[in-house]
């Protein structure tokens, strides 16, 4: 779990921000997704993953990020679009406290797959006795 700063290719045109699988970030990337127009009072996420790892960032607006690795839990705030937050499998992550123009972009090492996901709390904490 880690705040990642990525350069900024600026020039008088406006900017960039170039994020390469596997050398920008410490995996390949299959999927990409995003969500948008979330409600300012709304939690998405809710669950851990066995085995995806994502890297999340607001390409535009701000959220914040709460990440449990079922020994703390921390907030982090997603507000540039020059910084990324790494969830690694294992780790509860919930996301909340969407500005109106938040547009959450994820990339994750895996395919969509239900079974990848821990949905419930409490078998969540179960894994860590
Ligand atoms: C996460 C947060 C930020 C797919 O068909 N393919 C996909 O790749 C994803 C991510 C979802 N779906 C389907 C599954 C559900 O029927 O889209 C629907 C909404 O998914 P979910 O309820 O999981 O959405 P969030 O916002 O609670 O969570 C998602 C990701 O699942 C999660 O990994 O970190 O966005």
């Amino acid at each position: 779990m880690s705040i990642v700063e990525h350069r900024v290719l600026g020039d008088h045109r406006g900017q960039l921000i170039a994020i390469e699988g596997a050398r920008d970030i410490p995996f390949e990337i299959k999927r990409i997704f995003y969500i948008y127009g979330a409600q300012p009072n709304t939690l998405r996420g809710q669950h851990a993953h066995h085995k995806t790892r994502q890297y999340l960032i607001a390409v535009s607006g701000s959220c914040n990020v709460t990440l449990d690795d079922g020994k703390q839990r921390i907030t982090y705030s997603l507000h540039q679009p020059d910084i990324g937050l790494l969830q690694e499998p294992l780790v509860w992550g919930t996301m909340h406290d969407f500005s109106h123009d938040c547009v959450l972009v994820v990339l994750a090492s895996e395919h969509y797959e239900e079974n990848d996901y821990i949905r419930n709390y409490a078998h969540f904490q179960e894994m860590f006795k």
